[in-house]
């Protein structure tokens, strides 16, 4: 009800919504109204209420529930169902839920928080209160599930794109899937597929990036690590500007994927990530390979020359660059 409460104030954003009138629209009982108020303003709308004229909404806090989105999104399909909670355990999971449960391709998951946010290999992605995005797309891709990474990589370029273009800043990307900005982590990808040996069902393309956490909530161990789009600027962002531009973003490569095909992900994945002649430490299932990268392949695998001159190829870890 408070959705429906709050659809009202905004079609009457310049005048005063008497509380007769919306409880006759709604059909629901004035106190209900009245209740329906109390709790939006403790979510942080500003409504301004007169006994003679009834209410009238001033302010929207920068909560990214669907009634913030819908108005700004740019996308035709991308993001158009959202289902918002205030805190989950991970918004992988209950995306992954849904679509078992025949979610359709482009709906979203968003929380305010999660309790359990999943890094890749069984880590932890640090997810507090209002502050940053935390959210998973369900996507139906007609592909094999072997060029499921380069859905990975699609997202990773989206991401950097989504940034520079709302606030001109240039990140860089580091393989698999991290977004980096003055080499620290700003954004980070965990992606998911349910699929058969030849045909995919779906992919949940989770994505978190800090937007407006202060340095010092980090934790000692990753501060020096991460960073956020507020540490970069030194200005609190709107995340749900940010958030319309990242699915405009997202939409716009998917169904560059789509068109054109794995070569026009890798291209510009490559001009992202710069990566080619770099000299690497890589960490993969447990072994440590030193030496230089060769480039990505065809399927998002990292191929390395090891110091020994041998070639490897590196479906899955993490990388550190050495000088
Ligand atoms: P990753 O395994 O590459 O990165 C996790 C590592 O990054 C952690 O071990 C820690 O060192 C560091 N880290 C943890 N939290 C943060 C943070 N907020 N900022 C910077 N560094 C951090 C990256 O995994 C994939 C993360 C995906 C997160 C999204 S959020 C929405 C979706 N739901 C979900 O559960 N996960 C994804």
């Amino acid at each position: 009800m408070d959705e429906e409460i709050l659809q009202l104030l905004r079609d009457h954003s310049s005048e005063f919504l008497s509380g007769e009138e919306i409880s006759r629209r709604l059909k629901v009982s004035r106190t209900a109204v009245w209740k329906g108020m109390n709790r939006l303003r403790t979510q942080g709308y500003e409504i301004k209420a007169s006994t003679r004229s009834g209410y009238r909404l001033i302010q929207s806090p920068d909560l990214l529930t669907p009634s913030e989105i819908k108005p700004i999104l740019k996308t035709k399909w991308m993001g158009r169902t959202v289902h918002h909670f205030h805190s989950l355990d991970s918004t992988n999971s209950k995306a992954y839920q849904f679509a078992l449960n025949g979610a359709e391709e482009g709906e979203v998951v968003i929380a305010e928080s999660q309790e359990k946010g999943r890094g890749r290999l069984g880590r932890q992605w640090f997810s507090p209160h209002f502050l940053n995005l935390y959210l998973s797309v369900i996507l139906r891709p007609k592909i094999p599930p072997h060029q499921a990474s380069l859905i990975t990589l699609m997202a990773a370029i989206a991401t950097a794109d989504a940034i520079q273009k709302f606030l001109g800043l240039l990140p860089l990307i580091k393989w698999p899937n991290d977004i980096l900005l003055r080499n620290r982590k700003v954004a980070g990808l965990l992606n998911e597929i349910h699929s058969e040996m030849d045909r995919i069902h779906f992919v949940i393309l989770g994505i978190g990036v800090n937007l407006n956490i202060d340095e010092k909530m980090f934790s000692k161990e990753i501060r020096k690590a991460a960073t956020s789009l507020k540490m970069e600027t030194g200005r609190t962002v709107s995340r749900k500007a940010f958030l319309q531009f990242l699915l405009q973003e997202l939409e716009r490569w998917y169904s560059i994927f789509l068109k054109e095909g794995g070569a026009a992900i890798l291209k510009a994945w490559r001009d992202r990530a710069q990566i080619k002649g770099r000299r690497v430490k890589v960490t993969s299932f447990g072994e440590t390979l030193a030496g230089v990268a060769i480039d990505v392949d065809s399927d998002g695998a990292l191929i390395l020359e090891t110091e020994d001159g041998k070639r490897k190829r590196v479906v899955a870890g993490d990388i550190q660059y050495k000088r």
